[in-house]
């Protein structure tokens, strides 16, 4: 990847921060942390991974703000808002909010794939770490071994903070890698979730087996404003006050 194009992500990067606290603001609410926690995951997906026939499953969808807008760039007309319906024309492939639910249809998709002979098209599904709090989680891993799923591609936002707590101290995660290897998946780890080197890195690494591959990214939650980074305040906190002045300078917005 050339440094040029690193630098045309990182700009695209800050372009859809902005535009999604502006959206927060006018919309009076925001899942700010989850949806900045995956600004770099999701650029890269959408600018390089994607391929025509794969299918894309945002399941953390109260984080659905910035989705929204890189979908409207594109020329879907979806309204900006959280927790999706789907609408396969406007691309959103499966009604989530609930958490737990995306992997298991993602599954099915995959499956699905498989049975008519489509297994060269993916089905990525971006998943929180919240959510491997879930049993679905869990049950999706079980069956997508079984049936050799290699078409599933899972995505972890490894931001380490939920809805109220840190999840160490909620309900501790611990070994998550070794957890998906022992469910038999191929597994990324990739350390730094906010840079598109790494990322891209992370992305084209290939297996030769039969197996679904899990891209664990260790994330910050509301990764791009200093002051509200890694506190779970934020999570779906309104933005008031002088809050609004901060996260304005901090993302450069006049
Ligand atoms: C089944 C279910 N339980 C509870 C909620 C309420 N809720 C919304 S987001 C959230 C947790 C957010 O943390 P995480 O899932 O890790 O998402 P991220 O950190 O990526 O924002 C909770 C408990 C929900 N949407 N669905
Ligand atoms: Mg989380």
């Amino acid at each position: 990847m050339k440094i040029s194009n690193l630098k045309t992500l990182k700009d695209k990067a800050l372009d859809l921060r902005r535009k999604t606290f502006l959206a927060f603001l006018e919309k009076g609410e925001a899942h700010l942390g989850g949806s900045f926690s995956m600004i770099e995951i999701l650029i890269t997906l959408f600018e390089i991974i994607l391929k025509k026939n794969d299918k894309f499953i945002l399941s953390k969808s109260h984080s659905s703000f910035p989705y929204c807008i890189l979908l409207n760039e594109k020329g879907f007309k979806n309204e900006i808002t959280t927790h999706l319906e789907i609408d396969e024309k406007n691309g959103i492939n499966c009604t989530t909010g609930s958490l737990g639910h995306g992997l298991p249809i993602a599954t099915g998709m995959a499956f699905a794939r498989k049975i008519k002979n489509e297994i060269k098209n993916n089905v990525y599904v971006i998943i929180s770490d919240g959510e491997c709090q879930e049993g679905t989680t869990w049950e999706s891993l079980l069956i997508a071994s079984k049936h050799k799923l290699k078409n599933l591609k899972i995505i972890v936002d490894y931001n380490k903070i939920q809805a109220l707590s840190k999840l160490k101290d909620a309900l501790p995660l611990e070994n998550l890698v070794k957890k998906f290897k022992a469910f038999n998946c191929n597994t990324v780890e990739v350390k730094n979730g906010h840079s598109f080197k790494s990322i891209i890195n992370g992305f084209n690494k290939k297996f030769e087996n039969d197996s679904p591959t899990v891209f664990i990214f260790h994330t910050i939650k509301g990764k791009g404003i200093k002051k509200f980074e890694n506190d779970p305040v934020w999570h779906a906190r309104k933005l008031e006050g002088k809050e609004i002045f901060i996260g304005k300078k901090y993302l450069g917005i006049k």
